[in-house]
């Protein structure tokens, strides 16, 4: 009501004003409710509450998911970046949170800029597990290929892909929660995930969720 309220008085105020100067006033008076709209829309508590809606959509689906009994591993891809290994870190912290068994590990050694940063921002790497059980669990993030998994993550069961990449091998189908989108670093989604959920960032998070959105996206 806010909105349409805006809207028609903005209308007429610009209707009022373009006749004069034999510009379209519809154009204009057009253009400008599109933009309140807009505007309004976004400062609306609607926003909030879709939120809402949809972080209750999300903690649905992960409690509907077949966790099985032991602990579910949170991989990046194989020779991992910055992103890789702290997007495994962040979202294994993320699911921990809500009481699910979920590790980070990592398949094969990280590089120095990894080592530094986890340094630098005082967060532990994840330990190298270079192959899994046929049947463990598995969440893949920063990655859409098996050739890029853990070795064996063909047996394994992918629970959920969390990636900023193209889908792969591993199809987005086949994978029963997938937030696959096209942004800068796989810690990005990450982010918007702990909103959604309504899950708190605490600093460890923030510091590791930075590390990997700077480095993907080269210091923004
Ligand atoms: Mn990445």
């Amino acid at each position: 009501m806010i909105i349409f309220a805006h809207c028609m008085f903005l209308y007429a105020y610009i209707y009022v004003n373009c006749s004069e100067k034999k510009i379209c006033p519809f154009a204009f008076s057009f253009f400008f409710c599109c933009l309140i709209g807009i505007v309004a829309t976004c400062c609306s508590n609607e926003d909030v509450k879709t939120n809402t809606e949809q972080g209750a959509e999300y903690r649905a689906t992960l409690e509907s998911l077949d966790w099985g009994t032991d602990s579910c591993y949170v991989y990046g891809h194989k020779t991992p970046d910055v992103d890789a290994v702290t997007s495994a870190l962040a979202y294994a912290k993320l699911m921990r949170s809500l009481g699910y068994k979920c590790v980070a590990k990592v398949s094969s050694p990280v590089n120095r800029e990894t080592e530094y940063v986890s340094k630098k921002f005082g967060f532990e790497l994840p330990a190298l597990k270079t192959s899994v059980k046929p049947g463990t669990r598995l969440i893949v993030t920063d990655h859409s290929e098996y050739v890029q998994c853990v070795d064996d993550a063909e047996d394994a069961i992918i629970l959920q892909k969390i990636d900023h990449h193209t889908e792969g091998s591993i199809k987005d189908d086949d994978v029963p929660f997938v937030r696959r989108l096209m942004v800068g670093s796989t810690n990005t989604i990450i982010y918007a995930c702990y909103n959604e959920l309504g899950v708190p960032i605490d600093d460890e998070a923030a510091k590791i969720m930075l590390a990997g959105i700077l480095s993907d996206t080269n210091n923004l």
